[in-house]
C-alpha cells in the first residue's frame, strides 16, 4: 500500500541551482534524499518527459520516490510514485479515479479548507505554506505562519509538509507544530555544497 514514509520532500527548480541539473538532483539523493518531485513550470509536456525519465532512473537508483508536479499522464507513463497537484491541477477526486491506488497523490495547499478538501477527496499527504517568507511566493501576500501551520496540522490526519522558507533552523518549529516533514527548494539546491546541506536537514528530521 502506498506510504507517506518520508520527512524531507525535495522540489525541482533548476533556476536555483548552481551546477547543472541532474548533478544538483544527484547529489541531494547521495545525502540521502527520499522524495523528490519534478516542478519545472515552464517546461513543455515533451520537455518534461524526457526529464522525467532520467529521473525516475536516478531516483531508483537511489531507492526514492518519484513525483511529478501537475502531470497525471506524465507521472503515469513514466511509472514515478506519485503526482502533486496544485490549485490549477487536476481536482484529487477526478485524479483518484484515473490512478487509483497505483499513484500517491500530494496536495498544494493554503488553507484549512483546501486542506480538508484534499484529505476529504483522498490526497495521500498535503503540502501547507508558505509558513515563511519565501520569494516566489511574496505576490500572494504575507505567509501563513506557524500557528496556521498548527492549526492545519492539529485538524488533518493525512500528514502534512511544511512549505516556503524552509531552511534547516526552522525544521524543529515546524515538527513542534506537528507537521510530518519539510517540502522545500532553495536551502537544498540552491545552497553552495548540496551533500552537507541535505545531511543536515536529513539529521533535523531524526
Ligand atoms: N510552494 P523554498 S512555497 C513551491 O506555499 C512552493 O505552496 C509553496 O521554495 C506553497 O523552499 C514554495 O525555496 C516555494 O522557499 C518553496
Amino acid at each position: 500500500m502506498r506510504s507517506v514514509d518520508f520527512a524531507l520532500y525535495l522540489i525541482t527548480d533548476r533556476k536555483v541551482m548552481k551546477t547543472s541539473f541532474y548533478e544538483a538532483v544527484e547529489e541531494a539523493l547521495r545525502a540521502g534524499v527520499k522524495a523528490l518531485q519534478l516542478r519545472e513550470k515552464d517546461l513543455t509536456v515533451r520537455e518534461l518527459l524526457q526529464m522525467s525519465y532520467k529521473l525516475r532512473e536516478l531516483t531508483s537508483a537511489f531507492g526514492a520516490r518519484l513525483f511529478i508536479n501537475d502531470r497525471v499522464d506524465v507521472a503515469m507513463a513514466v511509472q514515478a510514485d506519485g503526482v502533486h497537484l496544485g490549485g490549477a491541477s487536476m481536482p484529487v477526486s477526478a485524479v483518484r479515479r484515473i490512478v487509483g491506488n497505483g499513484l500517491m497523490i500530494g496536495v498544494s495547499t493554503h488553507h484549512i479548507k483546501e486542506a480538508a478538501t484534499a484529505e476529504a477527496e483522498g490526497a495521500d499527504f498535503i503540502t501547507f505554506g508558505p509558513v515563511y517568507d519565501t520569494p516566489s511566493k511574496r505576490q500572494y501576500g504575507p505567509p501563513q505562519g506557524i500557528e496556521r501551520l498548527r492549526e492545519v496540522t492539529s485538524k488533518i490526519r493525512i500528514p502534512v509538509f511544511a512549505i516556503g522558507g524552509i531552511k534547516k533552523d526552522k525544521v524543529s518549529e515546524v515538527l513542534d507544530a506537528g507537521a510530518h516533514g519539510v517540502a522545500l527548494i532553495s536551502a537544498i539546491l540552491g545552497s553552495d555544497n548540496i551533500q552537507e546541506s541535505t545531511k543536515k536537514i536529513v539529521r533535523l528530521l531524526k
